[in-house]
């Protein structure tokens, strides 16, 4: 199978880090909606990755439908419960870092314009949903292990994707300091080869 996307993305970054934990071998084609001449919207109308293309051709996004796919492609080291109840909650967890990416993405872009062009309400509309996804994670996590309490799971995955990509763009965003309980949970993660292989650059 062939994942398409960036070295940059947090929901690229997700989908590598499971295709790592399951041990499944995979091409990795760098591609990037935001570069010209980009193939993105080729395989994915959305045009957006990451992109999961199957041996058979079949392509396979966004990014959680991709993690679940892999997570069931292969037995081992499960990522996501059987259970209802529990599979809901990781599910949860994987929206709350999946839409704080969003909106630090959005933040990110918009930035990008001029600033009188900027819409400063609207940025502060979608920090303010960084804030308080952080705050969310936080009371959540508690002193807890893992975020699901003592089993790692795609949950741990999702969120530490989210708090690199804000160490990564957003490094005056100090959630190591406000959150140390998050900063924990990061440390722990990166002591993971899943997670040291696919820090963001670029
Ligand atoms: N919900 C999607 C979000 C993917 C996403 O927004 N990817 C960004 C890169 S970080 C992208 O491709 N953006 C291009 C665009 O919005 O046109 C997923 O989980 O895969």
């Amino acid at each position: 199978m062939k994942l398409i996307g960036s070295l940059t993305s947090p929901f690229v970054r997700k989908a590598r880090v499971v295709l790592a934990e399951k041990k499944i071998d995979y091409e990795f084609e760098i591609d990037s909606p935001w570069t010209a001449e980009n193939q993105v919207a080729n395989v994915n109308p959305l045009g957006k990755i990451p992109v999961l293309v199957l041996d058979d051709n079949t392509v396979l996004f966004d990014s959680r439908v991709i993690v679940e796919y892999l997570d069931n492609v292969a037995p081992n080291n499960k990522l996501m419960p059987g259970p209802n109840r529990e599979r809901s909650e990781v599910k949860r967890w994987e929206a709350l870092a999946d839409g704080m990416c969003d909106a630090a993405a959005l933040v990110f872009l918009e930035r990008k314009r001029p600033v009188a062009q900027q819409g400063t309400e609207w940025l502060a509309r979608q920090n303010e949903k960084i804030i308080r996804s952080l705050q969310f994670m936080c009371d959540e996590l508690g002193d807890n292990t893992w975020c699901m309490g003592t089993h790692f799971s795609l949950a741990d995955v999702a969120v530490g994707c989210a708090l690199g990509y804000l160490a990564f763009r957003f490094p005056e965003i100090d959630w190591r300091e406000k959150h140390p309980n998050l900063a924990r949970l990061y440390d722990k993660l990166m002591r993971r080869p899943a997670f040291v292989e696919t820090i963001p650059q670029g």
